[in-house]
């Protein structure tokens, strides 16, 4: 019997070696902004003052913790020998991008950390996490392993949480997490988030066939068969899942993720157009399998806003929230704002029929730069109460969080970082001073390779 339960926002905290490095191919605003100055503090500063207001708003809202970087434990894998501060100094004359890719603070995009299905869903009654292996890209195909630690420390009670490893990998079972997923549910029933939901998982393209079109010119990173595999591990019931294809075009326009393209809440779908290969009959299975009163897909025409501005302005890696009067509120970045197609269109939408009422501005712009928007900044967990009780108190949003995680980026983070700042080994010191911090503020024990050597 499920009870009502309420979708939580895990944000991640950006970490304190945040830097644009260029690192992901098919990500324009990563590989246009590389070698930019960065703003670590700012970010981290950023990031908190979306996840403050959001909670302020009335939304429930945690922390993920970032990454240990940089990651020295898989340097020496790559064959970088001597002390900590050796490896680094080694990897940074001998391979300074490799160096990059182990330092990346790419973690933040915690919609990439994991897909979850709510206890309501699955099989067994418990709510299940499975890491991404992000394996599309070497800098972020190293998370996992530390993900799954932290999100056990958030979620550890073996009666209520299933925790999973990632998927094998290797591109065949490229999975990116939420980014490419998204569930659907008859909100305003009595259950709310409680209520049985129907997972919406969409790939770029398949492993196990080649005859099936993909796209040419940047990498599908999730495949089918992985978005299978997940939904498998999650036990979801066939009839609660939609599988869906985005459309290869709009992959080698810059969109490496759904998450660019779409949106979804409650029984609302926020697309564009051009998102999905045969798009119409992604509507109709959409429309039958959901259990609800009506389902609204609220489709935004290539005339109204180009792929390009899409991509621009990330109108769609907007985040789209249920507000307590039942109106849903688009939290969306700076760069809508600025982009005239996208400015008008959100300008007209609110007063349209849809239960899309409210449009919220966010200063996202150190991670936009990388290519993360709002809604890739955050992780949606849906708990119910008991769930919510059970799980690691210490990593929900308050006032009193939010002022003593900005008094530690305060005194732990860089103002500027730049690539060529990733060659001092005093940047390990200083990141791992920082996460010890970080563990116990947050009372995650020992999650960092550093602190289980
Ligand atoms: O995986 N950027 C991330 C952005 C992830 C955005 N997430 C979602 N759409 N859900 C990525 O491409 C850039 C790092 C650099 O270039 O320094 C980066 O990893």
């Amino acid at each position: 019997m499920s009870k009502r339960a309420f979708e939580f926002n895990f944000d991640g905290l950006v970490g304190p070696t945040h830097n644009y490095a260029g690192l992901s191919h098919g990500n324009v605003a990563s590989t246009a902004n590389a070698n930019l100055v960065a703003r670590p503090k700012e970010a981290a500063k950023q990031g908190l003052a979306k996840m403050k207001a959001l909670h302020d708003m009335g939304l429930k809202q945690g922390v993920l913790a970032p990454m240990e970087r940089p990651d020295v434990f898989t340097l020496r894998k790559l064959g970088f020998t001597g002390s900590d501060a050796q490896v680094i100094i080694k990897a940074a004359k001998q391979a300074p991008k490799v160096l990059a890719a182990c330092s990346s603070a790419s973690s933040m995009w915690t919609a990439n950390a994991c897909t979850m299905a709510p206890s309501s869903d699955t099989a067994d009654g418990k709510a299940h996490f499975t890491p991404a292996n992000l394996a599309n890209k070497f800098h972020r195909s190293i998370e996992h392993p530390t993900t799954g630690r932290v999100l056990k420390a958030m979620f550890n009670n073996d009666k209520h949480f299933a925790h999973h490893p990632a998927l094998p990998m290797g591109d065949h079972f490229g999975d990116e997490g939420a980014a490419n997923h998204t569930r659907f549910v008859d909100v305003n029933a009595e259950k709310g988030y409680g209520k049985k939901g129907l997972h919406f998982f969409v790939y770029g393209k398949y492993a196990f066939d080649s005859s099936k079109p993909a796209p040419h010119k940047y990498p599908a990173r999730q495949t089918f068969e992985a978005s299978q595999a997940v939904a498998r591990l999650h036990m979801l019931d066939s009839d609660n899942v939609v599988f869906a294809q985005q459309n290869p075009h709009v992959i080698d326009k810059g969109v490496f993720h759904n998450d660019v393209i779409s949106v979804g809440n409650g029984n609302v779908l926020f697309t564009h157009q051009k998102a999905f290969l045969n798009q119409m009959q992604v509507y109709t299975e959409l429309e039958q399998a959901f259990d609800g009163e009506e389902f609204h897909v609220v489709e935004v025409g290539a005339n109204d806003v180009p792929v390009e501005d899409a991509v621009k302005s990330y109108l769609f890696n907007s985040q789209l929230v249920s507000l307590e009067d039942g109106n849903m509120a688009i939290i969306a970045p700076g760069e809508c704002e600025t982009i005239p197609s996208v400015k008008e269109y959100l300008d007209w939408l609110v007063e349209q029929d849809t239960p899309i009422k409210e449009v919220k501005i966010f200063d996202v712009k150190q991670s936009m730069q990388n290519g993360g928007g709002p809604a890739c900044l955050r992780q949606r967990v849906v708990l119910n109460e008991t769930e919510v009780s059970a799980m690691n108190q210490n990593v929900l949003m308050s006032d009193d969080l939010f002022n003593q995680l900005n008094t530690w980026v305060d005194k732990r983070y860089r103002e500027t970082l730049e690539e060529i700042d990733l060659a001092d080994p005093s940047l390990l010191t200083e990141s791992r001073t920082a996460l010890d911090e970080l563990t116990q503020i947050l009372s995650l024990g020992s999650v960092y390779p550093f602190q289980l050597v």
